[in-house]
């Protein structure tokens, strides 16, 4: 990666007043936290995506899904935020108006020091009932540890017994209107859009980048392979995150 391309991010970051980073798998991928897509080590090289991540897995398996989750979990938890999770806390309080948009259903950046990100895919703990969408209390990190493969049963909602969800967006879902909405309108309205850690390939939430594009915002992509957002970044940094995000704050 060019140093000259990142110092020429570094001042069009400088110099924005409204600011989107939008991110995706990579960005935790260096906590420890698995990608979806990468060659070796994503998800959905181990798992299927259709017996896991939709709600007709859930319904044929609910405590082969529920065990996955709570594994998912139980990852996440160990995980700490890494310097690229704090350079993205940084960008936001120094820009004079800047939101995350993460497509991650962990809470790294929350626990990094961003305020309020926008989960466009659920929480890993957010868990709601199946049937009445009441929330549902994310169960305790045990001393026992629920392993890669364990099948556990979903708890049962308190108000009307059907089984407890993952509080995530699953494929073929709609997303969250209210985060779809501010995504979009901030997509809309930004100067400068950063994208982080994201293959581009999951719709609606790859339209984010696009649409901020589209109306004339300057767009610097950071990922170490390359991605269809390629076309639309003005700036491709080829790294990973925990390296070049801090790199742009210094
Ligand atoms: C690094 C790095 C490092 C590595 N540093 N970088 C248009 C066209 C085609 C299909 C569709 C379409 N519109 C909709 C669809 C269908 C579908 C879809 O998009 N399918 C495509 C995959 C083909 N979309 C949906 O079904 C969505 N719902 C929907 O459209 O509903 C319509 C509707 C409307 C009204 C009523 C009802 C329905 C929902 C999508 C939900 C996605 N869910 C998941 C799982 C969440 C729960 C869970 O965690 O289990 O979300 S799938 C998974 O992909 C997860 C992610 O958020 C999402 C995006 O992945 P991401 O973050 O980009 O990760 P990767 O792994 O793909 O990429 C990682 C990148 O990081 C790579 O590029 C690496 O190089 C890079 N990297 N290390 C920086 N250190
Ligand atoms: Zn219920």
């Amino acid at each position: 990666m060019p140093e000259s391309d990142t110092a020429e991010a570094a001042a069009m970051l400088g110099q924005a007043r409204r600011v989107v980073i939008f991110t995706g798998a990579g960005m935790s991928a260096e906590s420890g936290v698995p990608t979806f897509r990468d060659a070796l080590t994503g998800l959905w090289q181990r798992y299927d995506a259709h017996a896991l991540a939709t709600p007709e897995a859930f319904r044929a398996d609910p405590a082969l899904v529920w065990g996955w989750y709570e594994w998912r979990r139980c990852v996440v938890r160990r995980a700490e935020p890494h310097a690229g999770h704090l350079a993205v806390a940084a960008i936001e309080a120094r820009a004079p108006h800047a939101v995350v948009i993460t497509q991650n259903v962990d809470d790294l950046h929350e626990r990094a020091g961003s305020t309020t990100p926008v989960h466009l895919h659920g929480s890993l703990f957010a868990p709601r009932c199946s049937a009445c969408a009441q929330p549902a209390p994310v169960p305790e990190g045990g001393a026992e540890e629920p392993g890669e493969g364990r099948r556990t049963p979903p708890p049962r909602c308190a108000y009307c017994s059907a089984p407890v969800r993952p509080g995530v967006v699953w494929f073929g879902e709609a997303l969250p209107q209210p985060a779809l909405e501010t995504a979009a309108e901030e997509a809309a309205s930004c100067d400068l859009l950063l994208t982080v850690g994201t293959s581009g390939l999951v719709y609606p939430a790859a339209e984010i980048p696009q649409v901020a594009a589209r109306l004339g915002a300057t767009v610097i992509q950071i990922n170490p392979q390359p991605t269809p957002l390629d076309a639309v970044a003005d700036v491709n940094l080829r790294g990973p995150a925990a390296q070049v995000l801090p790199a742009l704050v210094q």
